[in-house]
């Protein structure tokens, strides 16, 4: 592609930054705020240091490293939990049927004992004595998401018979339930290797090797190393595609040897629940330039959170929510004269005609 018809410079997101550790009304104001506006935003406060991070990757390169003969040992299940293999899941939600898959692999965690953390599937033999580590990060991965549960009800105003109801999303994501809640390991191989010509790294700068695509459940909190950017949203504030920066620790949390903050995305069950308040944002991967001109491979590392599998999916308690009408949760209801669970959300997804995603 000559240079002329080269994409202007994409926009580098503005996300807002959300110390978990801050119970203030303002910093719930402030959460909500970036849920039901950019719906993509960053966790600070998460305790999770570089070296546990670094050594998550470790793994993951380890892992994708081994023969497909092995890893197809424990391939994927309906029940979404095992190995992926290259171009086996298309997320690409307006061509579903185009016939062929993503240009990546992963590795899926599930069905966990949330208690406990460990997953109840059959474990590969290289993750049998890296459990522990997974197990840890899946359960320090929630406590994150719980403060941010915590945050959210208050900045909504959530409804409890005396005052706010704090633990009204916390008790509806509780240890005791199962549910869709995926902890996954993602490689996405370079398309090109770093001799390229300069006309073929521009073509394959425009290729999604994650297509376009919202998350099934409420809450997804993302590693993604500094120099492998390429997470992008489609902002519903400019309606533009907008890369997703590294952003490094702040003063406050780097003097506790914290790593850099999560990045997070609000998904759909969240959205639905709250009425289309909270925006499930639309997001893709793409290689930044960078990466194509060493021809090095990308990888991240993703829990998707959701409630328990019975959990009603009801209109959230809140004067905020309840004022929408039509959408999500309410328009269901109005509809059904039933709620669904957060079960047969998840198995409806795919098939569902909302004809809405805001
Ligand atoms: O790899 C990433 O950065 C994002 C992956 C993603 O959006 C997904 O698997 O749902
Ligand atoms: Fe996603």
């Amino acid at each position: 592609m000559s240079t002329t018809k080269k994409q202007e410079k994409m926009e580098i997101s503005k996300l807002e930054i959300i110390d978990l550790n801050d119970n203030s009304d303002a910093n719930a104001k402030k959460i909500v705020h970036a849920s039901s506006t950019q719906g993509f935003l960053m966790f600070e406060g998460h305790g999770f240091t570089e070296a546990e991070i670094d050594l998550l990757f470790q793994f993951s390169h380890d892992y994708f490293k081994l023969p497909l003969e092995e890893k197809n040992k424990c391939v994927i299940q309906t029940d979404n939990a095992g190995y992926t293999g290259m171009g086996v899941e298309n997320l690409e939600e307006d061509d579903l049927d185009r016939g062929y898959g993503d240009p990546k692999e992963g590795f899926n965690f599930a069905n966990f004992d949330l208690k406990t953390g460990i997953p109840n599937q059959p474990i590969p033999e290289f993750w049998q004595d890296k459990m522990d580590i997974i197990s840890k990060t899946v359960l320090k991965l929630r406590e994150a998401l719980k403060k941010s549960l915590r945050l959210l009800s208050a900045g909504l105003e959530i409804e409890g018979v005396d005052g706010i109801d704090h633990e009204w999303f916390v008790e509806r994501h509780h240890d005791d339930h199962f549910s869709g809640t995926t902890f996954r390991f993602l490689r996405y191989p370079s398309p090109v290797n770093e001799n390229a010509s300069e006309e073929e790294k521009d073509k394959f700068e425009e290729l999604n090797v994650a297509g376009a695509h919202t998350d099934y459940g409420t809450v997804t909190l993302l590693f993604q190393k500094k120099e492998e950017s390429g997470l992008q949203l489609y902002s519903p504030i400019t309606k533009k595609w907008e890369s997703v920066p590294y952003v490094p620790a702040s003063a406050k949390y780097a003097a506790q040897n914290e790593a850099a903050p999560l990045i997070v995305n609000i998904a759909d069950q969240l959205c639905y629940w709250t009425n289309g308040h909270l925006k499930s944002t639309i997001h893709r991967v793409r290689f930044p330039r960078e990466l194509l001109d060493k021809g090095k491979d990308r990888y991240s590392i993703v829990l998707f959170a959701h409630p328990g599998d019975e959990t009603l999916l009801e209109p959230v308690p809140s004067k905020i929510i309840k004022d929408i009408k039509g959408r999500g949760a309410s328009h269901y209801m109005e509809k059904h004269g039933v709620s669904q669970t957060a079960r047969e959300h998840l198995n409806n997804r795919l098939g569902s005609t909302y004809g809405w995603k805001y």
